[in-house]
Order: structure tokens, then C-alpha cells, then sequence
């Protein structure tokens, strides 16, 4: 009797175990296959890392935005995404990364113009094409990248320019003297540098207009006011404002209404902004800003269009330039702000 029930116990003993090691031997065979079919589908997609430069103002954030919604899983991609936080530096250890991660392509908003020539050198070496969003890099070699998404700064701070010809000349002010004072955006930056040679053409051909003093200010809103206030205390005439972005344009209309100046149609200082985010155009149809020179951020879908030519093989140009507009109280409408998400 002893002995047989041992011999039972023991059966149980070898039934459970058993039972034990095909679970065991099954989750594993299960989870196998599971991951088995992630990585092939990883696989199908096109990977793609992109550096973005930062997080700076209204433009970035939309920027970002269209980036994430254009290289979705359900388009076919996998996004690697960096943020540099205006480091230079940090843009080129991401870059680095993708490089090391054998991605299949690297997009990236180079936070300045110079620089680039050794990473992008790594790249080409790795067989990775790069495509520039936003910004473009200063490079001996225009082969180091395929290709650009972006806008055409000088064309942007040119139409800066030629509204100020065109409302002086309305308001009967193009023989006066006209002072002017230049908040820029991120020293070295293309879109700094584009929209200063532009405006400055213009500029150039105008012997009353005078450019009091240009600015770095970063592109930020905090720094924008900074700069504005220094500004005011330098310079108690000035009449017109060019700010490189909306942010800054911000800043600096506080720190004129705290110094007790009025800005915008009617005001004592013209504003005279870029970008045209929602709350600028807001101020552009209340009349505090009296222009902006649009800047499109949604670089997303051209971004994938000229990812999908290259897929298919097909020569793609070297500089895609996105569509722009000029708003003025008279073409900012109930619409237009409505449908700006961002
Ligand atoms: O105008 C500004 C942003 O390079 C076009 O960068 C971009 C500029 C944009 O921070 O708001």
C-alpha cells in the first residue's frame, strides 16, 4: 500500500512537470514567433532618423508635429526622432547614432549653416542619403546631400522689404527718414541669414531708410523682449520693427507697450513679423502687427513625397521650396485662422 502510493505521488510528480516544461517550452515558442513577425515588419518599413534642432517657438513645435504625422507606422515608416536643443553638437552625436543604427535615411533642420562637412562625410560613407528639412548646412560639396525641403529665406526677407516700399509710399512717408531696428533670429542659421540679406536689398536701395542697429535674439520670445528693451533704451526714434520670427515679435511688442509706445496700423512703431503662426495673425487682423511674411512649417508630406520618389528611383531636384504667403489685415480671415493648426 506504502509503496504503491509513492509511486502515485510520484506520477503526479511527473505529470505536473511535464505540464510545467510545455508551457514553458510553448510561451517561449509563442513569444518567438511574436517577435519573429515584429522584426519582419520593422523591416518593411523605411527608417528614418531625423534631427531636429530644437524646440524654440510656435514654428518648430508645427514643424515637429508635421514630421511625426507624416513618418507614421501606418505610412510605412519607422521614426528614429532626436531633439538637439540648439547644440550643434547634439545634432551631430544623433546623426552619428543613425549612422551606427544603419538607418535608411537621415532628414535633418541644421541648427547652423557651417560645420557639417565631417558627419555628413560619415553618412555618404555609410550609404545613407541625407535629406535637409527647413535650414541648409554650407558645404565644399553639394553631394554630401540629396536634397532640401524648406523656404526660401531670401525671397522671405525680400517681401519683408518691398511691403515696407509699398506702405510707406501709401502713407506718404517714403521721402522721411525711416529708423529702423532688426531683431535676428539664430546667428548663423539660414533663415537668419536668408531674411537679413533680403531685407537688407531692399534696405539698400533707399537712402531714408535707416538701420539703427541689428540683434541676435535667438529666435525666442524671452530673448526677443531682452534685445527690444535694449533697443528702447538706445534709441528713442524708432519706427519700424523687423522681428525673424513671430516668438521674438511677441517679446518685443511687450517690451514696447511697457515702455509706453504703441505698435501696429495707427501705432507708433510698425511691426513688421515671420512666420505667421495663429496668435501672430490674430494680432495681424487686430492690427498690433502690420505684416507677416508666412514661413510654412508643414515640411512633413514633402518630406515622404521626395522619400518615396528616391524609393522608386526617380531624380529628385536639389532644393523643393515650400508655398508662402505675405498677410496683412486684408487677407487674414475668420477662416484662415480657424484651420491654422498651429
Ligand atoms: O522662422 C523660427 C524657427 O528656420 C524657418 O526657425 C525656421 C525658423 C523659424 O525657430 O520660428
Amino acid at each position: 500500500m506504502i509503496k504503491n502510493s509513492a509511486f502515485i505521488n510520484k506520477l503526479i510528480f511527473i505529470f505536473f512537470a511535464v505540464i510545467l516544461l510545455l508551457m514553458i517550452l510553448g510561451g517561449r515558442f509563442f513569444t518567438n514567433i511574436e517577435e519573429d513577425t515584429y522584426v519582419s515588419e520593422e523591416e518593411d518599413r523605411i527608417v528614418v532618423g531625423v534631427s531636429q534642432l530644437g524646440s524654440e517657438s510656435g514654428w518648430r513645435t508645427a514643424n515637429t508635429e508635421s514630421v511625426q504625422n507624416a513618418f507614421t507606422q501606418q505610412n510605412g515608416y519607422f521614426l528614429i526622432f532626436n531633439n538637439a536643443r540648439q547644440k550643434q553638437e547634439n545634432q551631430i552625436k544623433a546623426i552619428r547614432s543613425f549612422i551606427s543604427q544603419r538607418v535608411d535615411y537621415i532628414v535633418f533642420a541644421p541648427v547652423v549653416e557651417t560645420g557639417w562637412e565631417t558627419v555628413l562625410q560619415e553618412a555618404r560613407e555609410a550609404d545613407i542619403p541625407v535629406i535637409l528639412m527647413d535650414r541648409k548646412v554650407n558645404v565644399r560639396n553639394d553631394g554630401l546631400y540629396v536634397t532640401c525641403v524648406g523656404s526660401d529665406f531670401v525671397e522671405e526677407g525680400e517681401r519683408a522689404g518691398r511691403w515696407l516700399e509699398e506702405d510707406l509710399a501709401r502713407r506718404g512717408m517714403d521721402e522721411r527718414n525711416v529708423n529702423i531696428v532688426v531683431l535676428k533670429g539664430t546667428q548663423g542659421s539660414s533663415s537668419q541669414i536668408g531674411r537679413t540679406i533680403g531685407f537688407s536689398v531692399v534696405a539698400a536701395k533707399h537712402d531714408n531708410w535707416n538701420i539703427l542697429e541689428q540683434e541676435y535674439a535667438d529666435f525666442t520670445s524671452a530673448k526677443g523682449k531682452e534685445v527690444m528693451e535694449s533697443f528702447l533704451r538706445k534709441h528713442p526714434d524708432i519706427d519700424v520693427v523687423v522681428s525673424h520670427n513671430d516668438d521674438m515679435t511677441f517679446g518685443a511688442i511687450e517690451a514696447i507697450r511697457a515702455s509706453g509706445r504703441t505698435v501696429g496700423i495707427g501705432g507708433e512703431i510698425t511691426i513688421i513679423s515671420f512666420d505667421a503662426v495663429r496668435g501672430a495673425l490674430e494680432m495681424v487682423a487686430d492690427g498690433t502687427i502690420n505684416v507677416d511674411i508666412e514661413c510654412n512649417p508643414n515640411q512633413g508630406e514633402y518630406l515622404s513625397r521626395v522619400i518615396e520618389m528616391l524609393e522608386a528611383g526617380e531624380k529628385v531636384e536639389k532644393q523643393y521650396y515650400v508655398e508662402e504667403n505675405v498677410f496683412t489685415m486684408e487677407n487674414v480671415t475668420e477662416e484662415l485662422l480657424e484651420e491654422r493648426n498651429y
